[in-house]
C-alpha cells in the first residue's frame, strides 16, 4: 500500500509500543491495535513478536521493584506472546500515550473510553499496551526490544527521508519502509 506523502516539518521521534499478552491472547484485538496504529499516522519502523523469560521482565521493570504489584506484573509479562514495535512521529511519546489512555482500566474507562485501554483494558495489570514516557524511557526501552537498531544512525540517515519521501507499507512484513527500498 502507497501512502500519501505527508511532508512533515518536525522531526520524527521514536518510542516503544508493545502490546502486552492480554491483546495478543486475541488476534482480533491484535489486528484491531495494529490498524489503531496505522490510522493515528505512527510510521511502523520495527515490529517483532517474542516471549519473555521470567527475567526479561524483572529486568525491564526494576524501577517498580519495590511496589506491591511487581510480582503480579513481573508473572503477568512473562506470561505468554506479546508484541513489540518501534514507531516514529512528531511527537511520538506523547501521542501513543494519549493513544493508550490512562494506567488504571477504571479511569481509562470512564475519563478516556475511546483509548485502548479504556476500550480493551481488563485490569491496572493487564491493560493491554505499553508506551515509553520520556525520550530516556523510549532510548532505554528502544535498546532493550531492538538491541540491534542505533538510534543515532537511524535518526541521522534515515529520518530525513522517512519525513520527507514516499512511504510503502508492506503487507507481509507489516512495517513501513522507503520507497527506494522496494
Ligand atoms: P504506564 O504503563 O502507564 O507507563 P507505569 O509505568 O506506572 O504505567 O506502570 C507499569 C505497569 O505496571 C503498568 N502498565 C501496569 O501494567 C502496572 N501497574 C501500574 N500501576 C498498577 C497498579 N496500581 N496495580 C496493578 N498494576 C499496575
Amino acid at each position: 500500500m502507497l501512502l500519501t506523502a505527508r511532508r512533515l516539518s518536525k522531526v520524527l521521534q521514536l518510542t516503544l509500543a508493545v502490546i502486552k499478552p492480554d491483546a495478543v491472547a486475541h488476534p482480533v484485538m491484535l489486528e484491531a491495535l495494529h490498524q489503531r496504529i496505522l490510522d493515528n499516522n505512527f510510521v511502523i519502523v520495527k515490529c517483532k513478536d517474542l516471549v519473555w523469560r521470567r527475567q526479561d521482565s524483572e529486568r525491564f521493570y526494576v524501577e517498580h521493584s519495590g511496589r506491591f504489584f511487581y510480582q503480579r506484573l513481573v508473572e503477568f509479562m512473562s506470561s505468554g506472546p506479546m508484541r513489540a514495535y518501534l514507531l516514529a512521529r512528531e511527537d511520538a511519546i506523547r501521542h501513543w500515550r494519549e493513544l493508550m489512555g490512562p494506567t488504571k482500566v477504571f479511569r481509562a474507562r470512564y475519563t478516556a473510553p475511546e483509548s485502548i485501554r479504556g476500550q480493551f483494558g481488563l485490569t491496572d495489570t493487564r491493560n493491554t499496551t505499553h508506551g515509553s514516557d520520556s525520550i530516556e524511557s523510549a532510548r532505554r526501552e528502544i535498546d532493550f526490544f531492538f538491541p540491534d537498531f542505533c538510534m543515532e544512525e537511524w535518526m541521522d540517515k534515515e529520518e530525513p527521508l522517512f519525513r520527507s519521501g514516499q512511504i510503502h507499507y508492506d503487507d507481509q512484513k507489516q512495517i513501513h519502509t522507503l520507497s527506494t527500498q522496494s
